[in-house]
């Protein structure tokens, strides 16, 4: 990377700046860190403190005007049920990519394209993202797909990096709502795994079982990354909650809260304990193979047996209600975040083999359990054994660092605690750039805060959460920028631009408009040389190019009553000359990208003249770009 990528060509004046700006943040945090913190701050800890401000001279939040962004983060929009794509450090958000939700400006849920990848699910308008999460080679990210959750109709859907756009959705089968997700991390991304987070009758038709709790299961799901079809299930007791891999391909973990399998909140949380569940990809494969599984709810996804006494799955009692797991990026620990307790539980990943062998008891795993605060949710780590982790009650991120808190754990005294810093407020997850890969840098933290309250100007009742992006490159956490966000992001991603290679054209035979193309081959009709009205009894096929700033075709008739297919061929082969077609008083509306074919059904049940525009600036005469639909009574 070049002096000006990394931001070292600045003039001594930008520099300065900084580190006044700098200065300010110190001494805050300072003042937060001697109330929080047990051990007071060391001269020897000031030093060091004074160096890293040097050190993070280079690890400036400011992106020029006209300068790019050194990671790409991948957020999740929650309720919003989209994913968005952030630029980091400037937290310049650079594009939506809607995946659960419908959106007019693209047309995604409306077009045939998005419409056929929803499947049998796009008649469902809404969703619930969380977890969005790249494919690995070895651990590292590999820019080729992201992942990502649909809790509210138990979906998973995947993006293609290439085109930003989502290319496959699958509705899991035999689970309610579907939460934590994560990908093998080794060897490569083979299977996205995910969990079934809200029990339910293993065969739910309303026949019987709907009053017997006890029969009621969640079920870990196995996808296999590249068909984004079901590879298996697997039976477990108690609920699940979030899921993450090792690093050799070996073993998953979820935790588990409401082990109690209550039904309303007093039953959900009596209980001291809950458990992470280790399941051995190993052991569930041979299962599979051996034709060890039984089908519910008549399909015929496997589903494996991993209840407690199984040889597939280990539980791990740890205190009260865990929530998030994550794995440290050295391939040694799982750690799952206590919520309702103010420990972590340290999972030594090393041990699993003795585990699955009997030779220890699951309590013997757990190398440390270390206090951190109060609500600890997700945990993120940096490339220097620290870990950072939200305190959701406390409205505190804490970093803390792994060896001392094992060493601790075992008898030793020393401090783990590095240091608390305030956030604003009540963080969900927290996440560090490349942390949850080989590749953690240590350079970014973002807390991902679920209330802003009084950081920015008001906005009526409903406010903006606020996304903090936090300086993790020296020795003190400092927060350096703060980042209104729309509903609701759980989770976040960042990935090091160079493992991305978006395209800037679409590919004319993209299997993202296969179909349409085969229907137009059917219809005899090239689509980037003819305009052309296929009339197939009451439905109409309306086949037009467009070159900016005008359609192939300035009129077409149809007759009342038709159901009629628009597909627009964009054949401008200029970056970023995206068209669009919108059939006024219609519900009609689409995103026409360059070389991309895109289609929409509706029925023509208004007579008369109806003008058709293009909605996507594309042409000093873009106004110009209409035509119109002539509807015969
Ligand atoms: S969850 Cu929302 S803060 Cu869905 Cu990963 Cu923890
Ligand atoms: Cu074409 Cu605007």
């Amino acid at each position: 990377m070049s002096k000006e990528e990394l931001g070292l060509d600045k003039n001594a004046n930008d520099v300065a700046l900084e580190s006044e700006e700098r200065r300010k943040f110190f001494s805050k945090s300072a003042l937060i860190g001697a109330g929080v913190v047990a051990a007071p701050m060391t001269a020897a800890m000031f030093a060091s403190t004074a160096q890293a401000q040097v050190k993070s001279a280079a690890n400036s939040p400011v992106v020029h005007p006209g300068e790019l962004d050194e990671y790409y983060g991948f957020w999740s929009g929650g309720h919003s049920g989209e994913v968005r794509i952030m630029g980091i450090p400037s937290m310049r958000e650079l594009m939506r990519i809607p995946v659960f939700n419908i959106d007019s400006a693209t047309g995604w849920g409306l077009t045939n394209e998005s419409k056929h990848i929803k499947g049998e699910s796009a008649h469902i308008l809404a969703g619930d993202s969380h977890h969005p999460h790249m494919s690995m080679t070895d651990g590292s990210y590999n820019g080729k797909y992201v992942f990502i959750n649909d809790k509210a109709n138990s979906r998973v859907a995947r993006i293609r990096c290439d085109i930003m756009k989502c290319d496959k959705m699958l509705t899991v089968p035999n689970v309610q709502a579907v939460h934590g997700l994560r990908v093998q991390k080794a060897p490569y991304t083979k299977y996205v795994v995910c969990n079934g987070e809200f029990e339910i009758p293993m065969n739910n038709d309303g026949k019987d079982g709907m009053e017997d709790v006890s029969t009621y299961r969640s079920l870990y799901n196995v996808i296999n990354a590249e068909t984004m079809e079901m590879a298996f299930q697997v039976m477990v007791d108690g609920n699940l909650d979030n899921t993450d891999a090792d690093y050799d391909g070996k073993y998953f973990a979820s935790t588990c809260y409401n082990s109690e399998m209550g039904m309303n909140l007093g039953e959900m949380i009596t209980s001291e304990r809950d458990h992470v569940v280790i399941f051995s990809l190993a052991a569930c494969e041979a299962a599979l193979k051996a034709g060890k599984f039984k089908t519910y709810n008549g399909n015929d996804v496997p589903v494996l047996d991993g209840r407690k006494g199984s040889e597939l799955t280990r539980y791990i009692p740890v205190p009260k209600s865990p929530h998030g797991l994550n794995t440290s990026p050295n391939g040694e620990y799982f750690v799952a975040n206590g919520k309702l307790s103010p420990t972590v539980s340290i999972i030594s990943i090393k041990k699993l083999d003795d585990l699955f062998a009997n030779k220890i008891k699951p309590r013997d795993t757990i190398v440390a359990e270390p206090e951190l605060g109060l609500g600890p949710l997700h945990t993120a780590f940096d490339n220097k054994g620290n870990a950072y982790t939200t305190l959701f009650l406390d409205s505190q991120i804490a970093k803390w660092n792994v060896q001392d808190a094992i060493d601790a754990h075992n008898g030793k005294k020393v401090n783990y605690i590095r240091q608390k810093l305030d956030v604003h407020y009540q963080p969900g997850h927290n996440h560090t750039s490349q942390g949850e890969t080989r590749d953690a840098d240590g350079k970014w933290l973002i807390a991902l805060c679920k209330f802003s309250k009084d950081r920015f100007l008001p906005v009526g009742p409903l406010k903006p959460e606020n996304d903090q992006l936090i300086d993790i490159s020296g020795d003190e956490m400092k927060l350096v920028h703060d980042g209104p966000a729309f509903a609701e992001p759980h989770d976040c991603m960042m990935v090091h631009r160079s493992k991305m290679k978006p395209l800037k054209i679409w590919p004319r035979n993209d299997p993202f408009f296969a179909p349409t193309h085969a229907q137009a081959k059917k219809d005899g009709v090239d689509v980037y040389t003819q305009n052309k009205v296929i009339r197939d009894g009451k439905k109409v096929r309306v086949y037009m190019t467009s070159i900016a700033p005008t359609y192939g075709m300035n009129e077409f008739k149809v007759k009342l009553g038709d159901e009629v297919t628009v597909i627009v061929t964009n054949l401008d082969q200029v970056e970023d000359v995206t068209h669009g077609f919108c059939m006024t008083n219609h519900g009609v509306q689409m995103e026409v990208g360059p070389q991309a074919t895109s289609s929409i059904t509706f029925i023509a049940n208004k007579p008369g003249v109806q003008w058709y525009y293009c909605n996507w600036f594309c042409h000093a005469l873009h106004m110009e770009m209409r035509g119109r639909m002539l509807v015969e009574a």
